[in-house]
């Protein structure tokens, strides 16, 4: 593989580590603090991880190593989306674990959680990890959305460790993954196998985040990657001063990517599902709040824009998702058939009318014709509407436009409308990790492998005090069970971590509804450019505005 000059320099990037962590292997001791309990519903949690429950929360500090020798045979798997500093996420573990004993052995399960079940694996050596570093990516061993979280699953995980005499396995994943790693600790200890597992806090979406994770890995550069891009668009526009840009990011759920890139660039609008769920708003209306910033910027000259719409935003209208569950029903088992054997559009139109219920159809309706049709076209293995795939960004202008017709009937409104679309998501999961991905993901790994030396099982790897340069980071480990509650999912009530959505009484939400009437009507855009590798920390070591918010700087 030819290298660039830049591909080159990252290899040779030095990662930082939390001050705490730098003294070497020999001078890092654990640090108790007190003992844990769930988020919520204590008891239940409790009963459902007898062995894991209640562990004391921990820090390493500088002292005399007290961890008993024992050759360290490590299993890694990198579980979901990819987000970046994932590859450096193994590189500082493979860097622990070979500086406390050249004799330990890294496992890499290829794709995802399956590697594990279908023992598909690399062994990790100097040359091989020295490709990946501060690299983006999960090409090191490739990623994969199975769940581990059967019992027959956990078996064979258990039959895979014992097999290859592994003693930790590390998951690198999100809410989800990171809770599936607690049932599979809470396994291998009622088991007796001994083999430890640790989490380590991943995805670009921001959303695994509470008291005891500040941040994600991957949301940091990708939303700087999106800012940049998002920043590029709005000098393009502020230039040739004829479009408006509907932007749509990613974040399947959680609309903390939007807002994030939202304060970085300061659009004319944003969209924030949680608040769109909120106060229960309508398509109409959320059409209505966009054309008055189209009009008001109209009035002054200005037929040009940009709106940045969050990837989830349609699943939190209340009315569209009452929709989708029709829609779901109408088509439900064999129903798809008697409707797919339909021939064109218009009988197809006149079967959907027949089905749905006035609410939802007068919902249809006002659909433009390409996303009505995506919504019968678009369908997931069981059968349900793929609400990811609906392209919203074109959704709300066509419905803009509609309101804007109706504003120049009106005599309301003389402007120009020309709207383009984009979709910001995969561009930004497997870039260049910035230096903070880069000496994050690091720290987790390396700090992961301080867990697994320590003996801890069912902990997730946490560095914390992250808007403090790298020398002040606080590394440690936190009871996954700590971050759990009772939740129902798919008809049961699961013990998971809670997805963090965008708190609409936060900081982050509250600066930007603070300032968005402004942005709305001005052009106050903000054009941050490219990630910075190489210079002043004030350029390349910038926290997101989200976690400087939250953390009041
Ligand atoms: P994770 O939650 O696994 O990190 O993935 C998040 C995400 O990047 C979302 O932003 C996006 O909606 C989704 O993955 C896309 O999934 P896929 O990679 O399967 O297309």
């Amino acid at each position: 593989m030819e290298l660039t000059p830049l591909q080159k320099a990252r290899y040779e990037y030095n990662p930082k580590l939390p001050g705490m962590l730098r003294h070497g292997i020999s001078e890092i001791c654990v640090k108790e603090g007190a003992q844990t309990s769930s988020a919520a519903d204590q008891e239940k949690i409790q009963a459902l991880f007898p062995n894991t429950y209640g562990k004391k929360e921990i820090t390493f500090e500088k002292g005399s190593n007290t961890s008993t020798p024992k050759k360290q045979v490590v299993g890694v798997i990198l579980s979901g989306g990819q987000a970046p500093g994932g590859h450096n996420v193994v590189c500082g573990l493979y860097d622990a674990l070979k500086a406390t004993d050249k004799e330990n052995v890294l496992y890499g399960f290829k794709g995802g959680p399956s590697g594990l079940l279908e023992d598909d694996y690399i062994i990790f050596d100097d040359a091989y990890i020295d490709q990946y570093r501060n690299t983006g990516g999960f090409d090191i061993i490739g990623s994969g959305r199975t769940k581990l979280e059967t019992q027959e699953q956990f078996a064979v995980a258990a039959e895979v460790c014992k097999k290859h005499g592994i003693t930790a396995i590390v998951i690198i994943g999100g809410d989800d993954s990171n809770t599936n790693a607690a049932v599979l600790a809470e396994y291998f200890a009622a088991q007796g196998t001994g083999v430890q597992v640790i989490g380590c806090p991943k995805t670009i979406d921001g959303d695994l985040k509470n008291e005891d994770i500040e941040a994600s890995f991957g949301f940091d550069t990708a939303t700087k990657t999106y800012s940049e891009l998002i920043g590029n668009i709005e000098r393009d526009a502020n230039s040739a001063k004829k479009y408006w840009h509907f932007i749509k990011v990613m974040g399947r759920s959680a609309s903390h990517v939007a807002l994030e890139c939202a304060l970085e660039t300061q659009p004319n609008i944003c969209l924030i599902s949680e608040e769109v769920s909120a106060k229960k708003m309508s398509l109409s209306q959320i059409a209505d709040q966009i054309a008055d910033s189209v009009s008001a910027r109209a009035e002054k000259g200005m037929n040009f824009g940009v709106a940045i719409i969050p990837e989830g935003v349609v699943e939190f209208v209340p009315e569209f998702s009452a929709l989708i569950a029709e829609i779901n029903e109408l088509l439900a088992g064999s129903k798809a058939d008697a409707f797919n054997a339909l021939s064109n559009w218009k009988e197809k139109y006149a079967f959907i009318e027949k089905g749905l219920s006035s609410e939802a159809m007068a919902v249809f309706a006002i659909l433009p014709e390409t996303i009505q049709q995506q919504l019968f076209l678009e369908r997931d293995p069981h059968g349900n509407v793929q609400v990811s795939l609906i392209e919203s960004e074109k959704l709300f202008s066509a419905l803009v436009k509609d309101k804007l017709e109706q504003r120049k009937a009106a005599g309301t409104y003389h402007g120009k409308f020309n709207a383009l679309h984009h979709f910001f998501g995969y561009e930004g999961r497997c870039a260049f990790p910035s230096n903070f991905d880069a000496d994050y993901c690091y720290s987790l790994g390396y700090n992961a492998f301080m867990l697994i030396q320590y003996g801890y099982n069912g902990y997730l790897s946490k560095v914390s005090n992250l808007s403090k340069p790298a020398e002040e980071w606080v590394a440690g480990g936190m009871p996954i069970t700590k971050m759990m509650n009772m939740e129902r999912r798919h008809g049961e009530d699961k013990p998971v971590i809670k997805k963090a959505l965008v708190e609409l009484d936060g900081k982050p939400f509250k600066y930007f509804e603070a300032h968005r009437a402004q942005w709305a009507e001005e052009t106050s855009y903000i054009y941050p450019g490219a990630i910075q590798y190489y210079g002043p920390a004030s350029v390349c070591d910038i926290t997101t505005r989200t976690l400087a918010l939250e953390k009041g700087e």
